[in-house]
């Protein structure tokens, strides 16, 4: 009898994004966008000269701004849509593509591009548009305060307490493209494999958690995902 599933968790990294245009961090010279990540990801970078850093992100607003969904995001509402079940999806990536393709339980771990955080009162707003240490947050009036609601490297992740949950109920883990080096997302897979998920893989090559996976599916999100959901689609009719 086909396999169905109840609570199905889908990690997603750069790589889903890549067939938007949008580039993915550890390409072959390692540099993302021509940064080294220390220099424009970690807090201490944001602290040391707060306005490169949000050069660095008010170059990257407009690009992402306009960015369009893929194949692999349309096939992950068509899964949401007609797999009746629990899909949630935790992503790392900071872009809004999940989002414009109209995905549901969307989970920004790493934060999103277009929230701008502050750090005095907590209050999080939505812009497109550039950030300086000059403006004041529109909530208590501090200037100098305001950082891209982006979670730095040496910054703890958001929504932990509901990943945690959904993790360790999930019977069916999908990660696709992520390269499976940063924490803790890295290590999100072993968390649904001890709670006794199946794990599948999705990237154009083996990864460094690769051995975590039941199942790998090699080649671009775009043409395999939408491939995967047909086929878990046509096992719960069947089921
Ligand atoms: C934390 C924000 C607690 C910027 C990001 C030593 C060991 C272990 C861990 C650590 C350590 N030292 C420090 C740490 C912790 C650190 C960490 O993991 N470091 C790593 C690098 C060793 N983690 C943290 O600091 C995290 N916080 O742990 O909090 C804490 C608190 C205080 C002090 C210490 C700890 C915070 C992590 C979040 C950092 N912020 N982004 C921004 O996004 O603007 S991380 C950054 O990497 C992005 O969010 C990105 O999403 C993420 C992961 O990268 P990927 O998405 O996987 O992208 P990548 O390019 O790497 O891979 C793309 C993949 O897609 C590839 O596999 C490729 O093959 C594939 N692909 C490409 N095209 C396609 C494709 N697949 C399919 N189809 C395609 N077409």
């Amino acid at each position: 009898m086909a396999k169905t599933y109840k609570n199905i968790v889908i990690l997603t990294g750069a790589g889903i994004s890549a067939e938007s245009g949008l580039a993915t961090f550890r390409s072959e010279n390692g540099l993302w966008n021509n940064h080294k990540v220390e220099d424009v990801a970690t807090i201490e970078a944001y602290w040391k000269n707060p306005d490169y850093v949000h050069d660095f992100y008010n170059q990257m607003r407009p690009e992402l701004m306009v960015a369009k969904p893929n194949k692999a995001h349309l096939a992950l509402t068509e899964l949401q849509d007609k797999y009746p079940s629990k899909i949630n999806i935790i992503t790392q990536n900071v872009d809004t593509l999940h989002e414009k393709a109209g995905n549901k339980n969307v989970w920004h771990i790493h934060g999103q591009i277009n929230q701008i955080v502050c750090m005095n009162c907590g209050h999080v707003f939505e812009t497109w548009g550039d950030i300086s240490s000059e403006d004041v947050c529109p909530q208590c009036g501090i200037a100098a305060m305001l950082k891209p609601n982006i979670v730095f490297f040496g910054e703890n992740l958001l929504y932990m307490d509901k990943v945690e949950k959904l993790l360790q109920t999930c019977d069916l883990f999908i990660s696709v493209g992520t390269s499976g080096v940063v924490y803790p997302a890295a290590g999100f897979v072993q968390v649904a494999k001890f709670a006794g998920a199946d794990t599948i893989e999705v990237n154009l090559e083996e990864t460094s958690n690769n051995y975590l996976f039941d199942r790998h599916i090699y080649g671009k999100a775009g043409e395999v995902l939408p491939h995967l959901v047909q086929e878990l689609i046509k096992q719960k009719e069947e089921a």
